[in-house]
């Protein structure tokens, strides 16, 4: 019988660990999570994954190169998913030092100590749109680089040296999925998407009074994160390691996933005024979204649109679910999850 192919996650305990714990475990692989521990433990999902013994926990933390180095040697993946990382953006400017530590120096702990104990291991980095930054719309392969932010200036520098260069010094199997915005019903509360979809059930259901957001003009490339995992999974999966953008090629201001997710809850906004003085009224006049500048960003990314053509034709990657869908999906979640909640 031919060997499992085994798989070690970072990063296992995010949105995205989740989704591809799963996908790997029912294409037949041995599933190892590398999980930071925390006093809340691990989320639910991937507690249950865990418990049917479709996922094992491999304790560490990329920050810690003594973990990852034992981790490396107990598991000896066939490959590797480095998704750590202190992902949100907003925090990158408050806590930069911890930013590089985990998005930088974290991938090239990772990419060293996989390459040390199998020098024909392959790994995936998830890159981000956020590298792009400032670059014009749409973004593809070819577009140049031009971070705003401590978060993507880590990210792209870990990019760069450990995934780019390794693979030109020393022939690894290092590729990389330059992913836009993904989300999905396990998405954290802090991001922008989440937080609409948790906040506005939650005033439909009157257990709560207003939504307060920062720059509702930022234009996303959204799609649903269990359609990205599987592009990361194809990415490991090809003859040669390369980088691939992976996106929609759809993009929405943050103004319209309010209104597509109100719409989904039959409770229509109507917006007034400008900037930090703009609100949005529900039907009955009362006003139910403001805009606290508390949320905007030292710098700002206003506009991603990712070209994933290349993607299509070389991984045969397309996204299957719409943007509709997405929004109606996580809000129909938050909503289920929080009516026996309702006074
Ligand atoms: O913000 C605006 C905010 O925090 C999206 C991460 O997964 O995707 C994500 O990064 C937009 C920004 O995601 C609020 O200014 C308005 O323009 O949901 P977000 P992000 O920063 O795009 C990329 C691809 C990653 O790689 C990251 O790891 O929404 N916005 N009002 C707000 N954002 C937040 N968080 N909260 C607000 O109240």
């Amino acid at each position: 019988m031919a060997k499992k192919p085994k798989a070690l996650i970072t990063g296992i305990s995010g949105q995205d660990g989740s989704y591809l714990a799963e996908l790997l475990f029912d294409k037949g692989y041995d599933v190892y999570g590398l999980l930071r521990r925390t006093s809340a433990g691990p989320p639910p999902y991937i507690e249950d994954l865990h418990l049917a013994k479709k996922l094992s926990y491999v304790y560490g933390n990329v920050r810690d190169l003594s973990t990852i180095r034992i981790a490396m040697e107990e598991v000896r993946p066939d490959e590797v998913y480095n998704l750590a990382a202190q992902s949100h953006v907003w925090v990158s400017f408050k806590v930069p030092d911890e930013t590089w530590e985990t998005n930088f120096y974290g991938v090239g702990r990772v990419v060293n100590e996989a390459m040390r104990v199998n020098k024909d291991v392959r790994v995936y980095q998830a890159s981000t749109s956020e590298m792009f930054g400032s670059t014009p719309p749409p973004q593809s392969e070819a577009s140049p680089f031009s971070p705003v932010s401590p978060y993507a200036e880590a990210k792209l520098k870990a990019h760069e040296e450990f995934i780019v260069a390794y693979r030109e010094k020393y022939g690894l199997f290092a590729a990389s999925g330059i992913l836009f915005n993904h989300e999905s019903p396990r998405r954290g509360k802090h991001f922008v998407t989440r937080k609409i979809t948790h906040s506005l059930a939650k005033i439909k259901l009157g257990l709560q009074d207003k939504l307060e957001l920062g720059n509702l003009e930022a234009k996303r490339d959204w799609g649903y994160a269990g359609d990205y995992v599987e592009a990361m999974h194809l990415i490991l999966q090809q003859k040669k390691a390369d980088d691939y953008v992976i996106a929609t090629g759809e993009s929405h201001t943050v103004r319209d996933f309010v209104n597509a997710a109100a719409a989904a809850l039959d409770m229509p906004i109507t917006w007034e005024g400008e900037g930090a003085h703009e609100v949005g009224k529900d039907k009955n006049g009362k006003v139910i979204i403001g805009v606290d500048p508390e949320f905007y960003r030292p710098n700002e990314v206003h506009y991603l649109l990712g070209d994933p053509n290349k993607a299509r034709e070389r991984l045969g990657w397309t996204r299957k679910v719409s943007f509709d869908q997405l929004v109606t999906m996580m809000v129909k979640s938050d909503y289920d999850s929080l009516k026996h909640l309702a006074p």
